[in-house]
């Protein structure tokens, strides 16, 4: 959307700030009140923009990261200067690694004074995430600054931390120019179409083939490349799978294998391990999808990307680039693809069957009293939440199990992992509530992860979130016991007990409910669906449960 604005004549420095950001097309604002930012964001609340108050800045600017993971649009945030903005620097790196735009607007200590408590130098700390920093000083440049912040957000797609000084903001500008905003600036470019000769490779590779695996990214759900993935692999017999945010596009399909990684379902797994041809689609093939390289070793790999990298944390990405838009790559490669391929492939009614089972992983452990077998408690909480409703995927051991729920759109399903950061899970459920007000979230969490930004509990409350906060509650840094136990040192730092969440929940003003059977699941859905407030769901799970993450760091 293009809308410009002119800054009239003795506005003030914040002011102009404010209308421009505004230009850009910010709608809502995640804050955190402060002498640096407390004008900046009065100003554009005030006319019209919606401001989401956090209690901790981190949590403010994840809260702009997963608003703009789930929006398409750049996230907004801002932060008062110091120790506004040292607080944010988790969010920052996450949101670098994630390549998630985001514009947050910092004060930075007044210029004219000779001592300022709050004085840091801002610059440096937020370069070393990766971010960009613009430091915002002269008065002509000043909503010139704020079209650079949003071109490098939209653009690079990383954040960008806008500082200005606390008394520069308080100084008057003269009449300025009508603004531009940044997509004024952006070439638009028509689709990628891929080079004809890198078809042919491609073609010849998949022809040699054998077991061939369609590999889908979040290329191809930008594309609208799905069909074009499922064309494929119908024409070839072979599978699909896909990366981790964009998880169940293929569950309706009988042979969609589920996560190609370290988050893979047994049976998914095993014929990854099979696979002769990947073709990767709209993918980088990181290492989490390649599993640190421990898949694919010998496996030929096409890349059909916008943006093939070749070199991808640390390992040749592919064999064959084709550099296309996903779907126009894709239909070049089954333009050409002859009709002599076996139809059949390496499909069967018994890999099919395989594929069908709904348990990830059926490893069998020691049944433990009053608690519930994480597996099964994702698997009843998959039965109960209607398959439309947000789902959000933190962090921690117990994020596999959360990542197994089944027939889920990646539309409506909200991971990032980037930077494995705990203590999110809160802070995106919000950044998608904002996002979609007329959608009912379901956050699945762990102990560690909740307690490390308990305090937005209070933020849901306020908001008033149709939210459902389902902790895994293993008593535990559940990760960190399973690595200590398989590494043979004490687990002593990282036991705490389960406590009582529920009750913590009903003192932030939400409902509460404590789970030890899996019974409870059908009749507790019930009262929340209900009651339509926020409920935290305290889920006593088994603590000997291990993921197949978890078992293959013990026998590293
Ligand atoms: C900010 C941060 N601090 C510490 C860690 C190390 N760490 C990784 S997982 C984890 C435990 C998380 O516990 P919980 O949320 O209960 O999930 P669980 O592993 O028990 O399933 C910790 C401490 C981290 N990844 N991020
Ligand atoms: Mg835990």
């Amino acid at each position: 959307m293009t809308t410009s604005t002119d800054i009239a004549p003795d506005t003030k420095v914040y002011e102009a700030l404010a209308s421009a950001f505004r230009a850009e097309d910010t709608d809502v604002l995640f804050a955190l009140l402060g002498d640096g930012n407390m004008h900046f964001a009065s100003s554009l609340t005030t006319s019209g923009v919606r401001g989401v108050y956090a209690r901790h800045e981190h949590c403010a600017c994840a809260m702009a990261t997963m608003y703009a993971n789930a929006t398409g649009k750049v996230g907004v945030a801002s932060v008062t200067c110091g120790p506004g903005l040292t607080q944010t620097m988790t969010a920052l790196a996450t949101a670098v690694q994630a390549g998630i735009p985001l514009v947050v607007f910092a004060g930075e200590s007044p210029i004219k004074a000779a001592f300022y408590n709050q004085h840091i130098d801002q610059a440096p700390l937020v370069v070393a995430t990766g971010a960009h920093y613009i430091a915002g000083r002269s008065l002509e440049r000043m909503t010139d600054y704020v079209r650079d912040a949003f071109f490098i957000a939209r653009t690079e797609r990383r954040p960008v931390v806008l500082g200005v000084p606390l008394d520069v903001q308080q100084l008057t500008l003269a009449a300025q120019a009508r603004y531009r905003p940044s997509t004024d600036f952006i070439p638009q470019f028509s689709k990628d179409l891929p080079n004809p000769d890198d078809v042919d490779k491609a073609v010849d590779a998949i022809k040699a083939g054998g077991k061939v695996v369609v590999i889908a990214g979040k290329g191809v759900l930008r594309s609208g490349a799905e069909t074009e993935c499922e064309q494929l692999a119908d024409a070839c017999g072979g599978m699909l799978a896909t990366t981790l945010p964009v998880r169940g596009m293929f569950d309706h399909h009988p042979f969609g294998l589920g996560i190609s990684g370290g988050y893979a379902r047994a049976a998914g797994r095993k014929l990854l391990l099979e696979a002769d041809v990947v073709v990767a689609v709209g993918t980088s093939l990181n290492n989490f999808t390649a599993d640190s390289g421990k898949l694919f070793k010998n496996t030929k790999i096409i890349q059909v990307d916008t943006r093939p990298v070749g070199l991808k944390h640390g390992r040749k990405a592919a064999d064959i680039y084709l550099h296309a838009d996903a779907k126009e790559g894709l239909k070049a490669i089954l333009n050409r693809l002859p009709s002599v391929l076996p139809a059949k492939g390496w499909r069967s009614e018994a890999v099919a069957a395989e594929i069908a089972d709904h348990a990830a992983d059926r490893t069998e452990f020691v049944s433990q009293p009053d608690v519930v077998d994480p597996r099964d408690a994702v698997a009843a909480i998959d039965r109960v939440i209607p398959k439309d409703w947000e789902i959000v995927n933190s962090s921690g051991h117990c994020a596999y199990f959360a990542a197994q729920l089944r027939g889920r759109r990646p539309e409506n399903f909200n991971v990032i992992r980037e930077f494995g950061a705990i203590g999110n899970g809160l802070s995106y459920a919000i950044g998608v509530a904002v996002a979609k007000p007329d959608k009912t979230i379901v956050l699945l969490d762990g102990d560690g992860s909740l307690m490390m930004h308990a305090q937005e509990l209070e933020t849901v409350r306020r908001l008033g979130l149709r939210l459902l906060i389902c902790v895994l509650n293993d008593g535990a840094y559940g990760s960190e016991i399973h690595k200590m136990h398989a590494d043979g040192i004490s687990d002593e730092g990282a036991v705490f007990g389960r406590g009582d969440l529920a009750a913590m929940a009903r003192g932030f003003g939400l409902r509460g409910a404590k789970i030890t059977g899996l019974d409870q699941f059908p009749m507790l859905f019930e009262a929340f669906r209900d009651t339509g407030q926020a409920e935290l769901w305290d889920i006593h799970i088994a603590d000997n449960v291990t993921t197949p993450v978890m078992r293959a760091h013990a026998h590293k």
